[in-house]
């Protein structure tokens, strides 16, 4: 079998740390793909990159075909099918969000047109480095000729934070609740919508009929959950962000299980109100066949629908902040 040429920015920090091996195993395409890994880094992390891909090697795992370590976004990105774009400068002490957005926007910039001169015509690629969503708005511009459908931000690990917490408070098991929703940006404005998830088949307002808790409680969890890691481990989440981007992108790739849907932040087409173009999060469904469609024609609550537009308000800020990198 022919390997697949797979890219991941930001190598050597702590969610490719994560990532790399998870990859290497066959987690997102399965246990027969060999992979290629193209992995792209700034100047100054190339000898730490190196010790990443000494300990890949190490695992002797029996899908990894090649290891490429560059500083060069072309070679990184080079015939590559699927791009993890991680990558990015932390926020700083004293950052605001709009001065990651202008520290981080040029990089997308960059590698937006690497992309498009280097990768796979149909490269998908998913943008977990924050701002991740105005950042793939960022990239998506800057690959032009690209179909603006293969290019994502990561709102999965919100999704999955959402899921555990439902199956904790129902004191279920995960498998159990499907078809929760992530709304808006990757932000403290998502909205964790459980409206039209069920618990066992069951709607989720029948199993855990508190609304307060929801709207509350259950809101703020999910959507300060990074912030909450951090006070607690000293390090922000990596294991869970790496997790979260392998379910994305197998998802994509191979499909979400049959009667599914799942969250992934895509170019807006208007549905919903949204306003074109916007990266916004919404319920998806992957056919299997490296595409997907966005779930039409839910019926949103007035409360889902406002705390929506506060977020999609957001995101539209943030492009307006950005609008000169917008070509
Ligand atoms: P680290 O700081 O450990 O690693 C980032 C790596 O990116 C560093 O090795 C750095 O050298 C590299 N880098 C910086 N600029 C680059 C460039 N131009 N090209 C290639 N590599 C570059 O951060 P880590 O914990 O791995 O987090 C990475 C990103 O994920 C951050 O922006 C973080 O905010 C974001 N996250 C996004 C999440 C999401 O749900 N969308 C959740 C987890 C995470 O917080």
């Amino acid at each position: 079998m022919k390997p697949i040429v797979v890219s991941v920015t930001g190598a050597a920090g702590n969610i490719g740390y994560a990532l790399l091996p998870r990859i290497a195993n066959g987690d997102v395409f399965g246990p027969h793909q060999p992979v290629v890994l193209k992995l792209l880094e700034i100047e100054p992390a190339l000898p730490a990159l190196d010790g990443v891909a000494m300990e890949l090697g190490d695992c002797a795992p029996p899908l990894l075909h090649d290891i490429v370590c560059t500083a060069d976004p072309e070679e990184g990105f080079g015939d590559a099918e699927a791009i993890f774009l991680v990558g990015a400068r932390p926020r700083g002490p004293g950052m605001e969000r709009s001065d990651l957005l202008r520290a981080n926007g040029p990089i997308f910039t960059t590698q937006g047109k690497a992309i498009a001169k280097a990768a796979h015509p149909e490269a998908k690629v998913v943008v977990v480095g924050n701002p991740a969503n105005t950042n793939c708005l960022i990239a998506y511009h800057a690959a032009q000729g690209r179909d603006r459908r293969n290019f994502t931000a990561m709102t999965r690990l919100d999704h999955n934070r959402a899921l555990w917490q439902l199956a904790q408070k129902a004191g279920v098991k995960v498998r159990d609740v499907d078809n929760v929703i992530i709304w808006g940006n990757h932000s403290p404005t998502m909205v964790p919508d459980t409206e039209h998830a069920t618990i066992g088949c069951r709607p989720v307002r029948d199993v855990i009929p508190d609304e307060d808790w929801i709207r509350g409680e259950f809101r703020k969890t999910v959507s300060t959950r990074g912030k909450a890691i951090i006070n607690a481990r000293g390090k922000s989440s990596a294991k869970s962000a790496a997790h979260a981007a392998i379910d994305h992108m197998r998802d994509w790739f191979l499909g979400t299980p049959p009667g599914t849907w799942t969250s992934m932040a895509v170019p807006s087409d208007g549905s919903y109100d949204i306003p074109e173009g916007l990266v916004c999060s919404l319920p998806v469904v992957c056919p299997g066949d490296g595409s997907y469609r966005v779930v039409e024609g839910l019926e949103l609550s007035d409360w889902v629908r406002a705390e929506m537009q506060k977020s999609c308000e957001e995101l539209a800020r943030e492009r307006e902040a950005v609008a000169d990198l917008l070509s």
